[in-house]
């Protein structure tokens, strides 16, 4: 690649848009806030408002910000394979008085963490110069499991040119081989147009070593498996020299910490992490400072400054870290931060003061996504692309100010400001979601990708 390419390559953040069925059905093992806000009456847009508002922010402040589209809502279909028939009014009526939590869980607007979509790797490091992206299989819990297909749809559209871009099967839908996308998988590098390091953090091991089991949380699930990151790394052509597997600490996923992302965060050569990320801690950063090309500068936060009570409540490590063309960096916190003395003090006295590249936060208010458990970062997927491949990219899904304009209309349009768990039942709703998703995929230009659309 040559100099000019390189200095182009830039990482885009593409944000999930909160879809218009977001609501609060208490549907994740493990994850604290979605277990103790489930029955709420959510705000879908607010939601959808809110994120915008991230997204808007972030590209005025200069960085790349991408959109993807939520997805269809109530999975209808997933209904009917299940067994419900009839009319769709009938299908929802049926599953609300039979079976409740499937209707909860086809209505959950979950694809806007979009850090679960997928892996992808950049071009830079892969044999073949080109992006790869494998969609996640999401199988750990039935409303997430539904994701997938469209997602692919949706990455696949997006990134159409086949000069530029690859895209891999779903590993397979079983325990085994359980997948949660990038939540679980950070770059670290120099420049991002230089060869990065891959840090793949699983939380169990499906097949070999029985004492493995030992070492595995006793009370939450571990969403992601070794056996999946290896085979996505294999996938993308990744090798063992600009591989790291780290287990998660299983007692920080005791303590409901269900991806990486809850407890650690990482761009360019920084890593921030929590002492009880990984359950290795030094052999991590031994084999990433070993395998990486520059040094590592590893930010690390210690028990007695937060604990993983504060962690967990605040998403402290939930934030986007942004890189800045002068080599420092802004971490993007959500406003739960400021409302725990503990992280905002570490935040102030540590993070900013300290001898790191972290010289600005900027606080977000994602509210309504936060009680689901999902901060500023679960809502975005990172694709760091050069400029061959933003220009070849496919839609209207990079944020202008006109796009961000027109969204904003589409959400104050089709959206509800108030959805309690009976709503869901309603033909109404889903009616609505398909006008306005409809609408939508015109409005990004990305063809048709629901299954209503392909009929
Ligand atoms: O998978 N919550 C999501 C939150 C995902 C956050 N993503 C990252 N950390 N990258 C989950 O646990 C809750 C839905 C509900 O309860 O209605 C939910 O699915």
């Amino acid at each position: 690649m040559s100099a000019a390419d390189l200095s182009s390559v830039r990482e885009v953040n593409f944000d999930g848009l909160v879809g218009p069925t977001h609501n609060y059905s208490g549907l994740a093992v493990g994850n604290v806030a979605s277990m103790s806000h489930g029955g709420l009456v959510s705000n879908p847009k607010e939601g959808a408002l809110q994120g915008l508002l991230k997204m808007k922010s972030l590209m005025d402040a200069g960085y790349a910000q991408g959109v993807l589209p939520p997805q269809q809502r109530p999975d209808i279909g997933a209904l009917r394979d299940l067994g419900f028939s009839g009319s769709n009014g009938e299908v929802l009526a049926r599953a609300s008085k039979e079976a409740p939590q499937l209707l909860r869980a086809v209505c959950s607007a979950s694809s806007m963490w979009t850090a679960n979509a997928g892996t992808i790797t950049p071009s830079i490091d892969v044999p073949d110069s080109r992006v790869h992206f494998t969609p996640a299989n999401l199988q750990s819990s039935f409303h997430r499991y539904l994701e997938p297909q469209t997602t692919g749809r949706v990455l696949q559209a997006i990134f159409r040119d086949e000069q530029h871009f690859a895209h891999h099967p779903v590993l397979p839908a079983t325990p085994a081989f359980s997948d949660e996308g990038a939540a679980n998988h950070t770059r670290l590098c120099c420049e991002y147009g230089e060869p990065g390091v891959h840090l793949f953090v699983y939380g169990r091991q499906a097949f070999g070593d029985v004492r493995s089991g030992e070492r595995e949380p006793k009370h939450y699930p571990a969403r992601q498996t070794l056996e999946a990151s290896q085979a996505v790394a294999r996938q993308h052509g990744l090798t063992e020299a600009q591989t790291v597997f780290a287990q998660q600490h299983p007692d920080a996923i005791d303590a409901g910490v269900f991806h990486n992302d809850v407890i650690a965060v990482g761009n360019g050569p920084v890593l921030l992490y929590h002492e009880m990320a990984f359950l290795d801690e030094e052999g991590t950063l031994d084999e990433l400072r070993a395998k990486m090309a520059s040094p590592l500068i590893p930010v690390r936060v210690p028990l007695e400054a937060v604990s993983m009570e504060d962690a967990v409540a605040s998403y402290l490590f939930n934030s986007q870290l942004l890189s800045n063309p002068d080599g420092t960096m802004t971490l993007v916190v959500p406003g739960e931060c400021q409302e725990r003395e503990a992280v905002w003090r570490t935040i102030q006295d540590y993070l900013l003061a300290g001898n790191n590249p972290i010289s600005e936060v900027i606080v977000k208010d994602v509210k309504q996504s936060m009680r689901n458990g999902g901060g500023p970062a679960c809502l975005r997927l990172r694709v760091v692309l050069t400029e061959a491949e933003r220009a070849a990219l496919s839609g209207r899904v990079l944020l202008t100010n006109a796009l961000y304009t027109d969204l904003t209309a589409w959400v104050e349009r089709h959206y509800r400001v108030r959805l309690a768990p009976d709503d869901l039942a309603d033909p109404q709703l889903a009616e609505e979601s398909l006008v306005a998703l409809d609408e939508l995929t015109q409005l990004l230009q990305i063809g048709s990708v629901y299954p209503f659309q392909l009929g």
